[in-house]
């Protein structure tokens, strides 16, 4: 976990990541051998009450004034996920990267510290086993808008780094109930069982924007899995999993918060083909660079 200040004149020299990734706090949840066996054959699991009441509100305050200030923007660490993300237009799926690291620097919040982290670190550890370690965090919120968009099918992997390969559980957090009408998570059971990474496209093809989707959708859409949840409730997806979430259709903003935990992070013999990536020209990936800022994204 440990990311060493190299250049006092990087962005990122203004933060440092904890050197260990312990919880503070005691797991409040245990999963049984049916829900791990549940993940290990379909790639995900939801769990309806992951954390309190108390500590969703909590959270849901600091995201909200996270958002509202658009923190890391300059460091390309807030950036519209679906578009082109130009300063002009309002955002449809504003994504910040790394909310641990700036909210502890703006607002003082400590993920460590929540029963949330510990909880989603104790859930990752029983599904990858006992080598899991955190990898990063980020948060989507779909405001409600009428030109709000669907987060296209896609694996969390085609976004990382192409030499190596993972095993890995991105825990997504609901802050409020979601639905199928608000933009829950929806999967295909037993899509992460694939041979590796499927090939992927941005957006619309389009090279400014940052999200991603599978090539071909429809080869592997069948049998959806929709997870609708009540607040404080969380979904748990194998980086290889397809999945989805629809647009917001209601009147209250969708807000979601992701941690990522990996184990046996492996160098691959051979790069796996990665071009979505290489061919992007985003503003975000622009003001990465001009803020020097080069930590790689959860
Ligand atoms: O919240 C969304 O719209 C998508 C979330 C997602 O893809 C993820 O957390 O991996
Ligand atoms: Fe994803």
């Amino acid at each position: 976990m440990e990311e060493a200040i190299r250049n006092p004149h990087q962005a990122h020299a203004l933060f440092v990541l904890p050197e260990n990734d312990k919880p503070v706090k005691e797991p409040t949840i245990q999963l049984t051998n049916k829900q791990i066996e549940f993940f290990k054959t379909n790639g995900f699991l939801s769990i309806d009450h992951f954390i309190d009441d108390d500590e969703i509100t909590y959270i849901r305050d600091q995201y909200d004034k996270w958002f509202a200030a658009k923190i890391g923007r300059e460091h390309g660490n807030f950036f519209d996920l679906l578009s082109e993300d130009t300063d002009d237009k309002e955002a449809v799926a504003p994504q910040l990267l790394w909310p641990s690291i700036y909210g502890k620097n703006t607002t003082g919040f400590d993920l460590y510290n929540t029963q949330m982290y510990a909880n989603a670190y104790a859930v990752s550890k029983a599904l990858l086993g006992d080598g899991t370690t955190f990898k990063g965090d980020h948060a989507i919120m779909k405001p409600p808008t009428s030109k709000s968009l669907p987060t296209p099918w896609h694996q969390d992997e085609a976004y990382w780094d192409p030499t190596l390969t993972y095993e890995s559980v991105g825990v997504w957090v609901a802050l409020q109930s979601v639905s199928i009408e608000n933009g829950c998570m929806q999967f295909i059971p037993g899509s992460h069982r694939v041979s590796d990474v499927l090939s992927h496209h941005t957006q619309n093809n389009n090279p400014r924007i940052h999200g991603l989707e599978v090539d071909n959708p429809n080869e592997y859409i069948e049998n959806i899995s929709s997870c609708p949840l009540p607040s404080g409730g969380a979904t748990f997806h194998h980086c290889r999993t397809l999945h989805y979430t629809g647009p917001n259709q209601s009147n209250e903003p969708r807000r979601a918060y992701t941690l990522q935990f990996q184990c046996d992070t492996k160098k691959r013999d051979q790069p796996r083909p990665n071009v979505w990536n290489e061919i992007k020209i985003t503003e975000r990936e622009r003001r990465a660079k001009e803020s020097g800022w080069n930590l790689r994204a959860p």
